[in-house]
């Protein structure tokens, strides 16, 4: 029997498009279904009865949360095509880590600069971080290496191109190009929204919190 898979989703969440980049570099087809964050379907706490939050990808009847876990699911049951994590332990360890720097340090930054006026401190935060993964990247076009994968996915939608002052140019020149390389890969590209929709949701909620 063929593989049944759904993704619960909300087009503006860059947790959910990690998840739709590791199913598209996996070449699986699944059904996306919009969740309206304002007004959840009951099928959303069903599935995710801890956190009630997208994205959750529900495999044969089963879920599974939180985008970092999701990915190393798909990554094990569709290990065949296109590996996301190195096979080496020590090498695993480290992409998680850098997944997991990404989470706890680089989302903060993001969503200081886009949802608070703490946006100047937030800002020099953010390039620090930048900093320390361009570090990690090095020489290498991806993080894993000579291909794309768990760490690139992770990172690239917390990946702001413009903000502020701040000159990515300037700051972290190795990283744009990283980006730039990311970005034209089709399991990318086609997993983000339209950006200019992004912008205007970001605006309209900046607006509601009263910044601007
Ligand atoms: C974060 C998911 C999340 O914040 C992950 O999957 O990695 N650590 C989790 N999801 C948000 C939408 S993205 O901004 C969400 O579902 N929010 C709904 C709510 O908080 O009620």
């Amino acid at each position: 029997m063929a593989d049944e898979i759904t993704l619960l989703n909300a087009w503006t969440s860059p947790f959910g498009i990690r998840v739709r980049i590791a199913l598209a570099e996996k070449g699986i087809n699944y059904e996306l279904k919009e969740e309206n964050l304002q007004d959840k379907s009951p099928l959303l706490p069903q599935m995710n009865p801890v956190h009630k939050k997208i994205p959750v990808l529900i495999h044969n009847g089963k879920s599974i949360c939180e985008s970092l876990i999701i990915v190393q699911y798909i990554d094990e049951v569709w290990k065949e095509t296109s590996p996301l994590l190195p096979s080496d332990p020590h090498l695993r360890a480290q992409a998680r880590f850098w997944a997991d720097f990404v989470d706890k340090k680089v989302f903060d930054c993001v969503k200081r600069i886009l949802f608070t006026k703490d946006d100047k401190e937030a800002g020099k935060e953010y390039i620090e971080c930048l900093k320390l993964l361009e570090g990690e990247l090095g020489e290498k076009p991806y993080f894993g290496g000579e291909n794309f994968g768990y760490v690139d996915l992770s990172f690239i939608p917390f990946y702001l191109q413009k903000f502020g002052n701040f000159s990515l140019e300037a700051e972290c020149p190795k990283l744009i190009t990283w980006a730039k390389r990311c970005l034209q890969k089709e399991s990318v590209s086609k997993s983000f929204a339209d950006l200019e929709k992004v912008g205007d949701f970001i605006e309209q909620r900046r607006k509601k919190l009263g910044i601007e």
